[in-house]
């Protein structure tokens, strides 16, 4: 008999289209699947995003055998399980003398570099293949951001449409312009209510993992049921078919709206599906495309929605590469405020903090302005730091991957990057709060108060913020100005907004150790 090639298939990567799958068959395959305690708790991850890794992967692995793959599959519960992608790689090789390790690349830089080490360590030739599923490759990106000294988005993603020719007339943009961003920041209208998102009942396999994970991570965040995420491609394409038809529309000028207890709003809702491997980013494009050109869905939407996953999805994934390790420790700003405690209760009286962390508690979810603008927004002014902050969003979102999250919190929230990924900090009052949400008529704070017990703690925290970081920022073009407008205030009113700042922020309460990563060291199995 021939040996095998062993191919590890990570939580993921649940692709048929994987980079490390191409040209082999079943016959001289086996592949490795694994349930490992420390990927589950690098991080105490919301108990639904530990469900929908493992139930996706055991539904994966069912499809695979069904086409007659020979999958070894390791379960958390295995007693012989190492914990470890490493321990359980080494004992495969143990039991198969495979000819060779094939893996696709790792999406985050811890795993790569324990990959790394695979080599040396196991008796045969270990082959780690690029990530084919994201359209720009490691090289485009590098030659995208050598030389330049502010890596602008736009820039990026005129590049891979482009590549890609979506939305493009030759080598021109459909309709003549490139982002049609400035039609997509409509406010809420009172009572909007956008068609629900399927959710889909856990079969027999999830509920499974459902009652697997009530009992190994009880003390990770956030509610273990309803669970209604999809775990296998078909439920993900029957997702990505109920936002095409019936959310696509108006995807565009609501992006930035948010209501209260109103949580999807016209997201798509995808981001686990592609995050795990269930849709390709490409397919998600083109189907987008196709509603605009059959008259279906607006140019806005259409170009906004592919701007997200061709534009800020890729470019985040290479900024990723580019930048690490150093993103991971980076703190331009010097932010050293330990993360409030509410961040885990959702116990706080601003109402859009409150909402926000609700929705991330009960669906491990919360739409891009509300991580942004609301939680990003108040831990950049609050100046909270950029580790906690990190640890905070890769633990609670399903969605969370470190390749993905760490530049939107190093750079797109907290500006702990130097201002490589934004021009500038989104830094915002309540004032923008207000506008583009119901959140402030129903808050115990008054918006349009500045300062004071009863004020809205992001009027004054954005003043502090302002004065903190003026030498970082003053000379900022796209922020300078902002400075002329405090200097006019008086040393009286901006003193007024300093102690406001300064009550509050004495205020808050730390979160305790342990919320976010284990303090006692690795669990045994
Ligand atoms: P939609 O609004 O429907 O957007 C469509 C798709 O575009 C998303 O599914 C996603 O794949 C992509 N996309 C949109 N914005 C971004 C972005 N800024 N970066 C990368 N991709 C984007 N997204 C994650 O997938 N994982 C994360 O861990 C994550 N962490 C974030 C942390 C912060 C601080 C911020 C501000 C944003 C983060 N995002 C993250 C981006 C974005 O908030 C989510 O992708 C989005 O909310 C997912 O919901 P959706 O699928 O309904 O998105
Ligand atoms: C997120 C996650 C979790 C919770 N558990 C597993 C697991 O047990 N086995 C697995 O293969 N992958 C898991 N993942 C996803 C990995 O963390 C992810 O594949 C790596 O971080 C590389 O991006
Ligand atoms: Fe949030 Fe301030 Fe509005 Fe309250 S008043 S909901 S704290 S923005």
């Amino acid at each position: 008999m021939t040996r095998p090639v062993l191919v590890p298939i990570l939580g993921d990567q649940l692709s048929r289209s994987l980079s490390s799958l191409d040209g082999l068959t079943p016959e001289n395959t086996r592949i490795l699947m694994m349930e490992v305690w420390d990927e589950a708790t690098y991080v105490k991850h919301h108990k639904q995003k530990i469900v929908l890794i493992f139930a996706a992967m055991r539904h994966f692995a069912e499809e695979l055998r069904a086409e007659g793959w020979q999958v070894d599959y390791v379960r958390l519960d295995d007693p012989a399980n190492t914990g470890s992608f490493t321990g359980e790689v080494a004992r495969a090789v143990e039991r198969h003398a495979p000819s060779e390790v094939r893996v696709t690349e790792s999406g985050e830089w811890r795993v790569a570099q324990a990959m790394c080490e695979w080599e040396g360590r196991f008796p045969c030739p270990v082959s780690i293949l690029a990530d084919t599923r994201f359209i720009a490759t490691h090289a485009d990106f590098r030659a995208f951001a050598d030389g330049r000294k502010h890596l602008t988005m736009e820039y990026f993603y005129r590049e891979m449409r482009r590549k890609t020719g979506l939305l493009m007339e030759g080598d021109k943009p459909t309709s003549g312009v490139w982002n049609l961003d400035a039609e997509n920041r409509e406010p809420p209208k009172e009572g909007l209510k956008a068609p629900p998102t399927p959710k889909f009942t856990p079969d027999a396999i999830t509920q499974e993992v459902i009652a697997l994970v009530g009992a190994r991570f009880p003390d990770h965040f956030g509610d273990l049921e309803p669970f209604g995420w999809p775990v296998t491609r078909a439920e993900a394409l029957e997702a990505a078919e109920a936002f095409f038809a019936r959310r696509l529309a108006l995807f565009g000028p609501y992006q930035d709206a948010m209501l209260h207890r109103e949580d999807d709003l016209y997201h798509s809702m995808l981001s686990t599906s592609l995050n795990i491997g269930l849709l390709t980013p490409l397919e998600l494009c083109q189907r987008a495309e196709a509603e605009y050109r059959a008259g279906r869905a607006p140019l806005n939407s259409v170009e906004g929605f592919i701007r997200q996953i061709i534009g800020w999805r890729e470019y985040v994934r290479g900024f990723y590469w580019h930048q690490m390790p150093g993103l991971a420790e980076a703190n331009e700003l010097k932010a050293h405020r330990p993360l409030p405690d509410f961040f885990w209760t959702g116990e706080t009286d601003m109402r859009c903090l409150a909402d926000c962390i609700r929705t991330t508690r009960e669906d491990a979810h919360a739409h891009h302005i509300q991580r942004l603008m609301v939680l990003g927004n108040f831990c950049l002014i609050a100046g909270i730091d950029p580790r906690a902050v990190a640890d905070w969003y890769l633990a609670v979102y399903a969605d969370a991957f470190e390749w993905v999250e760490l530049p939107n919190v190093a750079g797109m929230v907290l500006y702990a990057d130097g201002g490589r990924l934004a021009t500038k900090p989104y830094a915002a009052s309540g004032n923008y709060i207000n506008k583009m949400s119901n959140y402030c008529g129903g808050c115990r704070y008054k918006v349009a108060q500045k300062t004071g017990p009863n004020a809205c703690p992001f009027n004054p925290l954005y003043w502090h913020f302002m004065d903190a970081n003026r030498l970082a920022l003053e000379s900022n073009h796209r922020i300078g100005r902002i400075y002329a407008t405090w200097d006019r205030m008086g040393a009286a009113k901006q003193r007024e907004y300093l102690e406001s700042a300064e009550k509050f922020l004495d205020s808050l309460v730390p979160a305790r150790e342990g919320w976010a990563r284990h303090t006692e060291g690795r669990e045994p199995c």
